[in-house]
């Protein structure tokens, strides 16, 4: 039986992972004893700058939806430009990765000019993105060739299942989306998934590299309690996706941003998803 990835420290996977953004996320995670994500999930940037601010200390990573953000509406002359470059000087004030959930979903040629330009720019200035798997290969290779142009850290996560009500990931569809990670190709980029439960890892699954895989999960629906939003939205305990299915970084949106108390919500958030982890890799 290989050995569960799950089982080993982050500070432990840091040194090996295979991908230079995964190590530097798991140094983060492990310096600063938090593997909260916040899904930073609001219109308005100037109120999105404030929050990042306060909330910068308590994560090690922050999600992204740039296409939801009103820029004409803000009451500053807040260009898409000049917000992600505060975003990346709140990332190197506080130590935490920007990734953009932008879930990719063409064909190769589109997604680079998806991820390189637009009005958006992600690759410039997003640590992380996604894509779904649906298109096979030639959307991770697409991308991976954007990102080895941009001299930094790069890294992408596959959506192998959703924390949605009925999605069609997961069982077989995350299997094949395992396979296709697993490519040598791309070992230094694809960094995890966006999962429900831990995704392969551990000795004895090398895929082709004959080193042992590591995939980094990270799971939204993350709620204090279990429940859901009315529109399939599905919430589970940090005590169950980190200490019962193994999953890596917890991504909360509304259940921190829609809190009366931010600030002593996230750090309940980091306390009880930290804790889940310790108890995981005593055991
Ligand atoms: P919330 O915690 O408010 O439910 O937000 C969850 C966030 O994670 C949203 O930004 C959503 O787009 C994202 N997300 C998700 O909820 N389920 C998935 O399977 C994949 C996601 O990216």
């Amino acid at each position: 039986m290989p050995s569960s990835t799950s089982t080993l420290t982050y500070e432990s996977r840091s040194q090996t992972h295979p991908t230079a953004a995964g190590r530097k996320l798991l140094q983060i995670i492990s310096q600063k004893r938090t593997n909260l994500c916040l899904s930073i999930d609001h219109t308005d940037p100037d109120k999105i700058l404030t929050l990042v601010q306060k909330l910068g200390p308590k994560i090690c990573l922050l999600k992204t939806h740039i296409d939801i953000i009103s820029f004409s509406s803000t009451t500053t002359s807040t260009t898409i430009k000049s917000f992600t470059t505060k975003l990346q000087a709140l990332a190197q004030e506080h130590t935490f990765m920007i990734f953009e959930d932008r879930k990719f979903a063409d064909i190769g040629s589109t997604v680079q000019h998806q991820y390189r330009g637009g009005v958006y720019e992600i690759a410039s200035w997003a640590d992380i993105t996604n894509a779904h798997s649906i298109p096979g290969p030639g959307i991770i290779r697409g991308l991976k060739e954007v990102a080895d142009g941009i001299g930094e850290p790069r890294g992408l996560l596959l959506l192998a299942e959703m924390s949605s009500k009925g999605n069609l990931g997961g069982g077989e569809y995350q299997e094949r989306t395992l396979a296709m990670a697993r490519n040598k190709e791309w070992r230094g980029f694809v960094m995890g998934f966006i999962a429900m439960k831990e995704v392969g890892g551990g000795s004895g699954n090398d895929g082709e590299g004959g080193e042992e895989e590591d995939f980094i999960v990270m799971t939204p629906g993350v709620g204090l309690q279990v429940g859901g939003d009315g529109l399939g939205q599905q919430y589970r305990t940090p005590e169950e996706v980190v200490g019962r299915d193994g999953c890596d970084v917890v991504i909360v949106g509304r259940g921190i941003v829609g809190a009366d108390d931010p600030v002593a919500v996230a750090e309940v958030y980091r306390e009880r998803s930290w804790e889940a982890y310790e108890g995981r890799v005593k055991n």
